[in-house]
């Protein structure tokens, strides 16, 4: 692709998606099977994998030139972010998807020699693709166009989490919530992103893989969430973060909450 239609590009990533949620709708109340990959708190199933493989056969198909990167292994190895890339999640929320059946999502990311372009979140269980990026200038759920959520300080709102982070006090996450509204916990990253797109949390913070944050990254930026890490320089593209996401506000307080080293 020399010249692209962004536009033409996110409506036929749109019907994939479409496509892949038929195909897991389907595989759902079938017997998964089910293996761990580093811990039994870190699962992979049949449908991970088979997903992984149908949305990179239809990225493939849209896009030749791209490198891929996706969390099961079916894509390329990546070494840089030059180029066109798209760093797919197939199932996020694999625990949610075994043991709930919903709260799980699919995600792409779209970025150009380094820097965001499209970002796409499936809600599978409720039908809803959050779509957008800055190259087609706004983000929708499906067809509704998403305003940009207040920019709240922490002390006024919500902030979601990971677990273990708060339970074993990683990155003083416990005088975080402490300073905060209240901590939630949705289990899937995809979902707390939908979550702070909707402005129904702050933020969240959560040790995250490249295609745990890659969509959400390029949507949140577009409605003028700040996504960092937890010591507010940009996120690794290639490697493991300690991810924070927040209205610019809260993730000002979060920051000196880091810089202060107070314990609540
Ligand atoms: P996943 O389901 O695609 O693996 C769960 O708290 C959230 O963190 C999910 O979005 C999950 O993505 C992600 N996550 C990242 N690394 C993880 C790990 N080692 N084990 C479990 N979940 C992980
Ligand atoms: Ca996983
Ligand atoms: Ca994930
Ligand atoms: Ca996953």
């Amino acid at each position: 692709m020399t010249e692209t239609n962004w536009q033409q590009l996110q409506t036929d990533v749109v019907a994939l998606l479409k496509e892949a949620r038929r195909q897991v709708l389907a595989k759902m109340h079938q017997t998964l099977t089910v293996d761990e990959k580093t811990s039994r708190k870190d699962l992979v199933t049949n449908v991970d994998k088979g997903n992984e493989q149908f949305l990179i056969g239809g990225i493939r198909q849209l896009d030749p030139q791209a490198q891929i990167l996706g969390e099961e292994g079916f894509g390329d190895q990546l070494t840089s972010m030059a180029g066109r890339v798209w760093i797919v999640d197939p199932i996020d929320g694999t625990m949610n998807f075994v043991k709930q059946r919903d709260n799980f999502a699919m995600m792409i990311g779209i970025y150009q020699d380094g820097v965001g372009q499209l970002g796409f979140i499936y809600d599978v269980m409720n039908d809803v693709v959050y779509a957008g990026g800055p190259v087609v200038g706004g983000v929708w759920a499906n067809d509704q166009p998403l305003t940009a959520p207040a920019n709240l300080a922490l002390a006024d709102g919500l902030i979601g989490m990971s677990a273990p982070l708060v339970i074993h006090d990683v990155a003083h996450t416990q005088a975080i919530v402490h300073a905060s509204a209240g901590m939630r916990i949705y289990g899937s990253a995809g979902i707390e992103m939908i979550s702070i797109m909707r402005g129904k949390t702050l933020g969240y913070i959560s040790h995250l893989k490249p295609w745990d944050f890659a969509a959400g990254q390029v949507l949140l930026n577009t409605l003028g969430i700040r996504t960092s890490t937890i010591d507010g320089q940009p996120l690794n593209m290639l490697s493991s973060n300690l991810v924070l996401v927040a209205t610019e506000q809260a993730q000002r307080d979060i920051l000196r909450i880091e810089e202060d080293d107070v314990s609540l």
